[in-house]
């Protein structure tokens, strides 16, 4: 068995938030853990269709995907969310709803100049040209994580390094 929680991904775009929660929830499902993944793929297109990028939409976009977590948390699985989720209040929002531990930051910190350079969908590039206004670290802002639970540097080490540090995490303090 496991202990129900939420690993709540946050990093800007091109950061590898989605990337390293597939690996994690992967990871997790072959340890025989029930787990679930949100991410944009299957909470912007259809729960969250009606929003945008102002910060007014960001605030609701996490509010919603909280409350989504809380109810998986509540139904005892291990959830991953792979969201930009840029500011700290909405962060800290969620961190309150849920349970003392139910809750785990996983900061994923690649530094900005890495994401551009990545840049796989071409979005740094149009923000640049302000073809995409309110871009995430470009003219939109992505307030620092303060004291994450967990930290991680997609720029320094593998992916699969970087999912079982998540997983190891979750090991070490006794959640699986
Ligand atoms: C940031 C944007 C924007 C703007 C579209 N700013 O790399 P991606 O494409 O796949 O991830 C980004 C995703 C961010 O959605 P989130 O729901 O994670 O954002 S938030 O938590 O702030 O609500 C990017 C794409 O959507 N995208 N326009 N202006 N990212």
């Amino acid at each position: 068995g496991h202990k129900p929680a939420v690993l709540w991904f946050t990093g800007l775009s091109g950061s590898g938030k989605s990337t390293v929660a597939n690996a994690v929830d992967k990871l997790l499902y072959d340890l025989g853990c029930k787990t679930y993944l949100l991410d944009g793929d299957n909470v912007r297109h259809g729960l969250n269709g009606d929003l945008g990028f102002s910060d007014k939409d960001r605030v609701e976009n996490i509010r919603r995907i909280g409350e989504v977590s809380k109810l998986f948390v509540d139904a005892g699985l291990l959830v991953s969310t792979a969201f930009i989720s840029p500011f700290i209040a909405d962060r800290d929002l969620v961190r309150k709803q849920l349970a003392d531990k139910q809750f785990i930051e996983v900061f994923i910190d690649t530094p900005l100049e890495v994401c551009e350079e990545r840049d796989p969908k071409g979005l740094y590039k149009k923000a640049r040209a302000g073809e995409i206004k309110n871009f995430t670290g470009i003219d939109s802002a992505y307030e620092l994580p303060k004291l994450p639970e967990i930290h991680v540097k997609t720029a320094e080490k593998s992916i699969k390094a970087c999912a079982e540090q998540v997983v190891n995490y979750l090991i070490v303090n006794g959640y699986i």
